[in-house]
């Protein structure tokens, strides 16, 4: 992995889109600010000096099909690194990590197509020193710091990370999904009751369990069904009253 820090930046993942054609396969942009931190579907990031905030950009031997998987691998890399540091966590299908119930980090996978799938763009934010947030995120939000009361060396955490990481998508490329096991056992939605928006329609299950393909596997009133992640914005899944995270 080829490092490149900005000490500020509008979006690691909106600098990884503009410069992918020039940056190397397996290039992670990193910062410590954005302006225009994005999350999905037009949503902000919110983000202060405390935050880690980076982008994978992935060029080479792009298996299209296996794209929806990725942004699972990243969480799971972040659980494995976490866990290093004596913190539990939970995975929050489709891209969510948590930290007793609140949400620590937030995962953005964006590609670039012309004819084909040219680049990746693995976008990941985690809380790590941040010791508050504005008040529309306060109640679901949560840092490294706000829940051990320590402070973290966020260039360590990020090796931590990429270590984790390169394990993970090295099997994921060989065909084994190492970070399936990971995601099944440590899953937050497992067994809860959620409400979810799929392609505009409104859909409501209790979660049985995340398939090999990456899918959801709900049981609704109709019988099973499955849906695929980046389709999808759960509406409440943390509180019975939260809207979408
Ligand atoms: C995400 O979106 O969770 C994806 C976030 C990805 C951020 C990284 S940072 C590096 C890279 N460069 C970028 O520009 N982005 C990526 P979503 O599931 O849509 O969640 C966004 C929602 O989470 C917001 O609408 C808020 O409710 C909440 N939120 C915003 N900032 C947060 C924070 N720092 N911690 C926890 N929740 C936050």
């Amino acid at each position: 992995m080829k490092y490149l820090f900005f000490p500020s930046l509008d979006s690691t993942n909106s600098y990884c889109k503009r410069e992918y054609e020039r940056l190397d396969d397996s290039t992670l942009v990193y910062t410590y600010h954005q302006t225009q931190g994005k999350g999905r579907l037009g949503r902000r990031w919110e983000d202060d000096e405390g935050s880690l905030l980076f982008s994978i950009l992935l060029k080479k031997d792009l298996a299209e099909e296996r794209v929806p998987l990725l942004s699972l691998l990243c969480s799971s890399a972040l659980f494995l690194t976490l866990r290093d540091e004596n913190i539990p966590s939970l995975i929050k299908w489709p891209n969510d990590v948590l930290v007793e119930e609140k949400k620590v980090s937030g995962i953005l996978l964006e590609s670039v197509i012309s004819e084909r799938l040219d680049a990746l763009i693995l976008g990941i934010g985690i809380n790590v020193n941040n010791e508050k947030f504005p008040d529309d995120i306060k109640e679901k939000a949560t840092s490294l710091f706000l829940q051990t009361g320590k402070r973290f060396d966020k260039k360590r955490l990020l090796e931590n990370y990429v270590s984790h990481f390169e394990k993970l998508y090295s099997d994921y490329q060989r065909g084994k999904d190492t970070f399936l096991t990971i995601l099944k056992e440590n899953s937050y939605l497992d067994g809860k009751q959620v409400s979810l928006n799929y392609y505009g329609e409104n859909k409501e299950g209790v979660v049985l369990g995340i398939k090999e393909n990456g899918n959801l596997l709900l049981k609704g009133k109709k019988g099973i069904f499955e849906v695929q992640s980046g389709e999808v914005t759960l509406e409440n899944s943390y509180h019975k009253r939260s809207n979408a995270l």
